[in-house]
């Protein structure tokens, strides 16, 4: 499916910059845009040409807006409109869906980001899907003392103020907002995804780049640039639209992969082992494992945000890779599997075959989850 992905805030500008420099030209990115209020952290960006960005809010003068949801919300009213306008360059009527991207713990984007989402809404007969990044619990927890300065007075008094003292509450009323007016809502977890002692500055590359590698997966499912590369089973928009519905309900997205060798190289099938000159054909029972297998590790292993006890209302499945691997009967035989782990009656389900690929992969997406916890401690932070 083809979609217009707006990164809003500093998080949203950085995950939306990941995704035009990792998906730079891909068919499904029908157009990208960063939006803040902040002008440096606009300049940082190095995918999403400059044309494609742009800061809003005067009022701001230039900075972020240091968590002030309220003030953001005001300028989100203000200047929703202004901001479609400026996505007018890239045919947005050609999007079959908007995707906003936004760290709904912060200021500036979580602000606007319900406005944008009514706003266009409002102007396109197509669902606005939203990617919520959830703050850790430690930005809202007073920091650790530096243990540098700390042995310079001893008396435990130098406890830094958190970084973001509101980031709980901004979430929970950014999640709220957008539930009321987005079709879905996937959450990605900061906090699932750090390793033990990292910070978000750490690690929020990489982050980036497992979100930005998910919505490529999802979006990009249905989306061939060559005939090649079309796939048996095409995954469109009404499909993704059927699966995460248009309640605003939460979706988990899982992926995994596992390499596989092209068939064209491969040694064990190569030419000449079996004295044909015929193109080498893949192994059945490799090719049914090694898309078993990631099936299972899509569906089991770390997802966006927790699904709990794995189950979901609607499930949707995409098993992509190279051709030759992509085992019908395999596939038939994991979506059986994902309806009976999940309980969800149908799997909506297509495939993306990657010619050359060097890797078979999963993308598992799961709606009508029950509560995860992050999302119920966010939740009840404001109750
Ligand atoms: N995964 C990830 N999360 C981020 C990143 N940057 C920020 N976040 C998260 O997003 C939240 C909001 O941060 P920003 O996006 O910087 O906030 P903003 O929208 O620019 O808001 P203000 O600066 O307060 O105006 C933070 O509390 C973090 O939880 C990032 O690069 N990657
Ligand atoms: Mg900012």
């Amino acid at each position: 499916m083809r979609v217009h992905v707006i990164g809003l805030g500093g998080g949203g500008g950085r995950i939306a910059d990941r995704l035009a420099a990792d998906s730079d030209g891909d068919p499904f990115l029908q157009g990208v845009n960063a939006f803040d209020t902040d002008s440096a952290a606009l300049d940082a960006l190095r995918s999403i040409g400059e044309s494609r960005r742009y800061r809003f809010g005067d009022a701001a003068g230039g900075g972020g807006l240091d968590g002030d949801l309220h003030a953001a919300r005001r300028l989100g009213d203000a200047h929703a409109s202004e901001l479609t306008r400026a996505m007018d360059d890239q045919q947005p009527s050609l999007a079959e869906a908007f995707v906003l991207v936004v760290g709904i713990g912060g200021g500036a984007g979580a602000g606007v980001a319900p406005a944008l989402a009514e706003e266009l809404t409002r102007l396109y007969d197509v669902p606005v899907y939203a990617v919520g990044v959830l703050p850790t619990p430690a930005e809202s927890a007073p920091r650790e003392p530096d243990p540098a300065h700390a042995s310079a007075t001893g008396d435990g008094s130098e406890d830094q103020p958190p970084e973001r003292p509101l980031a709980e509450k901004n979430a929970a009323r950014t999640l709220n907002a957008l539930s009321d007016r987005c079709a879905a809502v996937f959450p990605f977890d900061n906090t699932e995804w750090l390793r033990p002692g990292e910070t978000l500055v750490d690690a929020r590359d990489r982050l980036n780049g497992v979100v930005a590698e998910r919505m490529a997966a999802l979006f990009g499912a249905g989306e061939a640039d060559d005939a090649e590369s079309t796939p048996q089973q095409v995954l469109d928009a009404s499909d993704v639209a059927r699966a995460v519905g248009d309640d605003g309900e939460i979706a988990a997205v899982g992926r995994a992969t596992q390499a596989v060798e092209p068939p064209e190289s491969g040694s064990r099938f190569g030419l000449g082992l079996f004295g044909s000159s015929e193109p080498a054909a893949v192994d059945t029972s490799a090719a049914v494992s090694a898309i078993e297998t990631t099936i299972r590790k899509a569906a089991r292993g770390k997802n966006t945000v927790e699904v709990p006890d794995g189950r979901a209302d609607r499930t949707l499945l995409v098993v992509g890779g190279p051709p030759a691997w992509l085992n019908r009967e395999a596939i038939a035989d994991g979506r059986r599997w994902l309806a009976d782990e999940t309980g969800s009656g149908a799997i909506l389900s297509g495939d993306a075959p990657v010619p050359g690929g060097d890797e078979v992969f999963a993308l598992v997406v799961r709606s009508g989850i029950d509560e995860p916890a992050r999302v119920r401690e966010i939740r009840e932070s404001i109750a």
